[in-house]
């Protein structure tokens, strides 16, 4: 088999996706996500101009030397953009290997673990009341684990926490970043308020988890996780910037509240510190920004040894394609612990059909043969790209801070 075509299709139902397609001269085709959410033409750069061209010809069967030519090969390692064109190509490939074993994915990973997924998605209020309702009404859906967020009292809306942005800004360009106001001195006491107040609306049956996107330092996040304590959430989720992996020593050392982490993560080498040495509990890489099946499922054996548990990243701006490929490893692998999924747009879903699928508190593979997810060109034509960034977070007093 040789790898006669491969298209980088830049489409914008709703938001932006840069998806990867490889044509074989055996009629057989894969596709795969490369998005990078707020630097899409970078990646669809990479790929066009330095990845596509050094394929062609290629077999396509050749998972490994194909994902370690285009990761050794560029002498310049990992990164998101490299890494998230290596994971473009390496989904596709895995696609095309499972159509050509007539196999839906899961059954070429190693076949089944468990017959569905659970999933968490997102409630989020301006007030506590507000978030309350969000998981109720998520519950009654029948969610079985809920994130939640909710705004800082006398500021503008944070992350998770204010209307939808992708129903907001579907298709609206944004010539530069939202600018966003962030104060840990009023959110740290906030959240344990946010999470007794939860405790006493829905019960102890439901998993309650909680994102702070990276934006406290170690002993205040230490705080916070024992301030959690009483509530049981399922996980802490990014309370700081990982690039310093030692710094989540000191949040272990002081609290028993769960912390995952990973979400930016591209290789097993941003993470080596923290599984091995046990300083987190779920590890959140995800198919399209870690490597494709091929990265992620490293990542996740590797996890295993430590206990820790798989928990891909699944907002709106992972493509259906790339959860298609975490849905499968997800079926397949024996540490699994959760899978986010914030679900999509219409336009989004028309663009992508998939054989996945959401029931209740549930995702389902489906069972058709790859990772059973397609992108129809006709559709994707007429969703152009759209400039659109992600936001950024300052300080009270104007101090950039992390978003
Ligand atoms: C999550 C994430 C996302 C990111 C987004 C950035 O937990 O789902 O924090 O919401 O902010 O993916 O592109
Ligand atoms: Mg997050």
């Amino acid at each position: 088999m040789k790898i006669t075509e491969i298209k980088v299709i830049i489409a914008s139902p709703g938001r932006n996706f840069v998806t990867v397609k490889i044509m074989t001269d055996e009629g057989l085709y894969g596709i795969g996500d490369a998005t990078v959410n707020g630097r899409e033409l970078a990646v669809a750069a990479y790929l066009t101009e330095h990845v596509c061209p050094i394929l062609i010809g290629r077999d396509p069967q050749m998972i490994e030397d194909i994902w370690q030519y285009l990761y050794k090969g560029a002498y310049w390692r990992r990164g998101p953009i490299t890494m998230a064109a290596i994971s473009g190509i390496d989904i596709a490939l895995w696609d095309i290997k499972a159509k050509a074993a007539n196999m839906p994915l899961y059954q070429l990973l190693g076949g089944a673990s468990r017959d569905k997924m659970l999933i968490y998605q997102h409630a989020g209020g301006l007030t506590i009341e507000e978030t309350v309702e969000g998981v109720i009404a998520l519950r009654e859906k029948g969610l079985e684990a809920i994130r939640a967020q909710v705004s800082i009292p006398g500021l503008p809306p944070i992350y998770g926490t204010g209307p939808n942005v992708d129903q907001l800004t579907a298709g609206m360009v944004q010539a530069r970043p939202v600018e966003e106001v962030w104060a840990t001195h009023k959110y740290l006491p906030l959240i344990p308020k946010l999470f007794e107040r939860l405790r006493d609306a829905v019960g102890w049956d439901l998993h309650l988890l909680h994102d702070t996107h990276h934006r406290l330092t170690p002993i205040e996040a230490a705080r916070l996780g024992r301030d959690l304590e009483p509530y049981r959430l399922f996980w802490l989720e990014d309370p700081v910037p990982a690039e310093l992996q030692e710094g989540f020593r000191l949040i272990r050392q002081h609290t028993t509240t769960p912390i995952a982490l990973g979400e930016v993560f591209n290789t097993i080498w941003d993470c080596e510190k923290l599984i091995s040495e046990q300083l987190i509990d779920y590890i959140r890489v995800t198919s399209v920004h870690a490597g494709g099946v091929t990265g992620l499922r490293r990542i996740l054996d590797f996890a295993s040894i430590y206990h820790v548990k798989s928990a891909c990243h699944g907002p709106m701006d992972i493509s259906p394609v790339a959860m298609g490929a975490n849905v499968h490893v997800d079926r397949w692998v024996p540490n699994f612990g959760i899978q986010e999924f914030s679900g999509y747009l219409e336009a989004t879903h028309e663009m992508f059909p998939h054989s996945w699928y959401q029931q209740g508190g549930y995702l389902y593979s489906g069972e058709a043969i790859g990772h059973g997810v397609d992108i129809d060109e006709k559709i994707a034509a007429k969703h152009p790209y759209v400039q659109a960034y992600l936001p950024v977070a300052r300080g009270t007093d104007g101090t950039m801070g992390s978003w």
